[in-house]
């Protein structure tokens, strides 16, 4: 018997008087990726989680960029993260459990996730409160919230070490996206099982 996966695609379109995003993914891709928010630095993280997660991502987000860069960056991990848990339906045959240690010069960051169903974040990652290009450093704990929140995805990071703030966010970045990678990938030996003994994970059930 052939186990057949369906097509681990989907889209997510949202509008707000804030923000207007576009957004398709293909869990299945090969890290091809179009990302324009208006954020160059906030591109680049996303530019690196695509490409170290081997997710096709194709997002535009139109944000009030002009008020200050957090609703786009809290709105466009919503929109991410809701086009995640869809691509993922019934999260069948998917390993579901990965972490990953990311050194990246000085500095090393770990990310545990689990693909539960039950959003959460802890974020041990203590940045200067300072701004890189127009993104307050505070607002990358937000993105990561709100995609945890929206791929119903446990998801735990921490900053072991290290002391440039550039360095620091993209190990977040980069250790989230290969950890996502893992824990979303088929498990060869289990496509028609979804990995729990409840029998479910789809979001908050
Ligand atoms: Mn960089």
């Amino acid at each position: 018997m052939t186990n057949k996966i369906d097509d681990r695609i989907s889209s997510v379109n949202r509008k707000t008087n804030e923000t207007d995003i576009e957004v398709k993914v293909n869990l299945d891709g090969i890290g091809e990726n179009q990302i324009r928010t208006g954020l160059s630095f906030f591109d680049h993280m996303l530019q690196q989680l695509s490409k170290h997660s081997l997710i096709d991502i194709d997002l535009t987000c139109i944000g009030d960029i002009n008020v200050d860069s957090h609703h786009t960056m809290e709105d466009v991990g919503w929109a991410l993260g809701k086009a995640i848990n869809d691509a993922l339906d019934n999260r069948k045959g998917i390993k579901r459990y990965s972490h990953v240690y990311l050194p990246m010069d000085e500095c090393l960051t770990r990310c545990c996730i689990d693909v539960s169903g039950r959003p959460w974040l802890i974020w041990n990652v203590f940045l200067p409160n300072i701004s890189i290009k127009e993104i307050e450093t505070e607002i990358f704990k937000e993105f990561f919230h709100s995609f945890s929140q929206s791929a119903c995805l446990t998801i735990h990071l921490e900053n072991i070490y290290g002391q440039n703030t550039h360095h620091i966010i993209e190990s977040c970045f980069k250790s989230f996206a290969i950890s996502l990678r893992d824990a979303v990938s088929l498990d060869k030996r289990n496509l028609d099982n979804v990995p729990s003994t409840k029998g479910t994970l789809i979001g908050n059930k």
